[in-house]
């Protein structure tokens, strides 16, 4: 990147203040901000305690050999027991935990009792299988209440989970599965996707086929969709029915330290090999926890939370599992797509349970957009209080859209900033606190540091952008990069010495706050000056014809690059009927918004852009199309078939 900062050229200037109500009975006000700077590790501590402890940690953190973290290391726990037992011992065996809506329209719902005894069982089986505390377990499961109970068993036991996502291929998998070295996994016949069964055990034979997997001896199968003639490998595959059905309901929970492992999840990161983030237990469940109820206000007595995510995605292992169940939560689970069978089918399930707290991604709320505004009108939408987006910056239209068709123009919206890497939410708006901004994540959370620095690690003032950067170790921070300490060291702590480099650009505003602009890896260089992408995004889909755009910089002789954007057209807008007009009217309207340096050189309509399974768009496979070159690895991609389409569009090489 070159030494120019990234230009800051969005003008945003609507905001909205907390609603009063929320804010005179919220979980969280403008004290624990205070709290936290006059002593952040003993506002850690003190949220350290929302656990239920074996034994209770004296010490908070150990950074005697950074980056290398320790927190509340000689601390004692069980996260199972915390996420589900205790609620139950407090009296709460009867409220609901999981509300499941199958894609098919089948439910279920599982008390924190039933979610006892299902975990119980399930750890029960595993222990069975031999899985002993240490050893990893690979779960490749759809979106049923069994990914969640088995994600909860191995934690109960001690044995490290790696959720892989469903849609991932047998190469994927296995690759996962070896660098784990895991020894069991739990998989499914199959899953319901855009309604159909959509199988999974194929994916599992094939990938312990390859070289790497020879150390899983048992696939234990849930039985989802019942689809005959499925292979069995007799003496390694197993029923969940067969085996966990016939264990006993009760099981005692064995504490383990706080630094003991509980999950590896791999981010598929733009290039080389996934790094395999590991996360531990008593840091990362103090801060789930504490984010949870503090970014969503969660009142456990009276509020319905969902969380769209798949549990393959972080975003499902702490706001669908470990943040909600640790606080005595009742949530929705859903196992299939939005627009099955038909495109309001969230807000049918927010109308049905009525959800109070809605988490989602800036990815489907464009895509709602472009349903268009009528379909969440035909719902009632009124329970909901308090709305999330997170997974990419949120263009500011797409959040003042949230906010008035799902929000009924009045819940706040919280975009909340966080990684894999940093296993919770970091920068956000408190629901009851901040004077939200359409577009900014805005502020780091009480005991959290962050800020914007130069290319030579300086921080920028008020106003300027450069890269996001956290200042001061925080209790759920990955531990490490499984088997590769080097590599942890080198990928985020090596750029700016002594802070973690998140690998994301990002600018202050004139009051401070904390404007996302997207991966550094995506930022283009056009005449000398640093242009966001995510800039020149919300600038398109400002314009009331675009839902959604991606933007990149393509080689270029004159400029270095030139901006290329790929844009979706909002429901109702015919294309083709005259594309050269409206191409012209989107280049000016984005040198209005930004200045003539943003207009985009090449604007292409599309029908779909390329996404990874969680919804970020893959703007290098995009780059690779307006380079005119071979497309890289697809692997992570949710549908391999968007680029044909895109590339069919793309006019002969210029
Ligand atoms: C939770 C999650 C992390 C990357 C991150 C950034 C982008 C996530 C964002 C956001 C702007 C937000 N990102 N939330 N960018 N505003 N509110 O998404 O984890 O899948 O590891 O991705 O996602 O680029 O660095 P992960």
């Amino acid at each position: 990147m070159s030494n120019e900062s990234l230009a800051s050229l969005l003008k945003e200037e609507r905001r909205f203040a907390p609603p009063a109500a929320l804010a005179a009975e919220a979980n969280v006000t403008a004290e624990a901000y205070e709290q936290a700077r006059a002593d952040r590790l003993g506002f850690w501590a003190t949220q350290a305690r929302r656990l239920s402890w074996e034994t209770e940690p004296t010490q908070v953190l150990d950074w005697s050999d950074p980056p290398f973290a320790k927190w509340f290391a000689d601390g004692r726990l069980n996260v199972a027991y915390n996420c589900v037992d205790r609620h139950v011992e407090n009296g709460h065996g009867d409220r609901v935990a999981l509300h499941f809506e199958g894609e098919p329209g089948d439910t279920r719902s599982l008390t924190y009792a039933d979610l006892q005894r299902e975990v119980s069982k399930a750890a029960h089986a595993l222990t069975e299988l031999g899985v002993q505390a240490g050893d990893r377990v690979a779960i490749y499961l759809p979106m049923i209440p069994e990914a969640v109970v088995s994600m909860l068993a191995c934690a109960r036991i001690g044995a490290p989970h790696s959720v892989v996502f469903g849609g991932f291929s047998a190469d994927a998998l296995a690759t996962r599965i070896h660098d784990a070295d895991a020894r069991v996994v739990i998989t499914a016949d199959g899953g319901y996707r855009r309604g159909k069964p959509s199988p999974l055990k194929p994916a599992v034979d094939e990938a312990l086929t390859r070289p790497g997997t020879e150390n899983v001896r048992s696939v234990l199968v849930v039985r989802r969709t019942g689809q005959e003639d499925l292979a069995w490998t007799e003496g390694r595959d197993v029923w969940w029915h067969d085996l966990v059905d016939r264990q006993p309901e009760q099981h005692t929970p064995q504490a383990f330290d706080a630094e003991h492992p509980l999950f590896i999840l791999y981010t598929s990161g733009t290039t080389g090999k996934p790094k395999g983030i590991l996360h531990t237990t008593g840091g990362y469940l103090t801060q789930t926890s504490y984010t949870h109820h503090a970014v969503f206000d969660l009142k456990p007595e009276s509020d319905v939370f969902w969380c769209t995510a798949d549990v393959g995605w972080v975003t499902g292992h702490s706001y669908i599992v470990y943040g909600p169940l640790s606080n005595g939560a009742t949530e929705v689970l859903y196992e299939g797509t939005p627009d099955t069978p038909h495109q309001g089918r969230w807000w049918e399930i927010v109308q049905k349970y009525g959800v109070t707290i809605l988490y989602t991604a800036p990815t489907a709320i464009r895509a709602a957009m472009k349903w268009g505004d009528d379909i969440p009108a035909k719902f009632d939408l009124s329970s909901l209080r308090v709305l999330g987006s997170v997974g990419e910056p949120i263009n500011p239209e797409a959040w003042v859209w949230y906010r008035k068709h799902i929000g009924a123009d009045a819940t706040p919206v919280v975009d909340t900033w966080w990684q894999t890497e940093t296993g919770s939410i970091m920068i956000s708006p408190l629901p009851g606190v901040t004077e939200a901004k359409p577009g900014s994540a805005q502020v780091p959370l009480p005991g959290i540091a962050a800020t914007v620095v130069d290319d030579e690690g300086n921080e920028v003032p008020d106003g300027a952008g450069g890269y996001l950067v956290l200042t001061e170790p925080w209790p759920s921070m990955l531990r490490t990069i499984w088997g590769d300490d080097q590599r942890y060291r080198d990928t985020y702590w090596s750029r700016f010495a002594g802070r973690y480099f998140a690998g994301d650009g990002a600018k202050k505003d004139e009051d401070g706050d904390i404007w996302l602009l997207g991966r550094v890896d995506d930022v283009m260089l056009v005449s000398g000056h640093n242009i966001s992408t995510t800039e020149v995004e919300s600038a398109l889909v400002s314009h009331p014809k675009v839902a959604e755009a991606a933007v990149v910089g393509a080689k270029d002789p004159q400029t270095t690059q030139a901006i290329c954007a790929f844009v979706i057209l909002r429901g109702g807008q015919e294309q083709g009927a005259d594309e050269a007009g409206l191409v012209e009217e989107l280049r000016a309207h984005v040198a209005k918004q930004l200045g003539p340096i943003a207009k985009p050189k090449r604007i292409l309509p599309v029908s779909e852009l390329p996404k990874t399974r969680s919804g970020k768009i893959m703007r290098r496979l995009l780059r690779d199309v307006a380079e005119n070159r071979a497309l890289g690895d697809v692997t992570t991609l949710t549908d391999a078939s968007v680029m044909d389409l895109i590339q069919a569009k793309l006019p002969a090489a210029p």
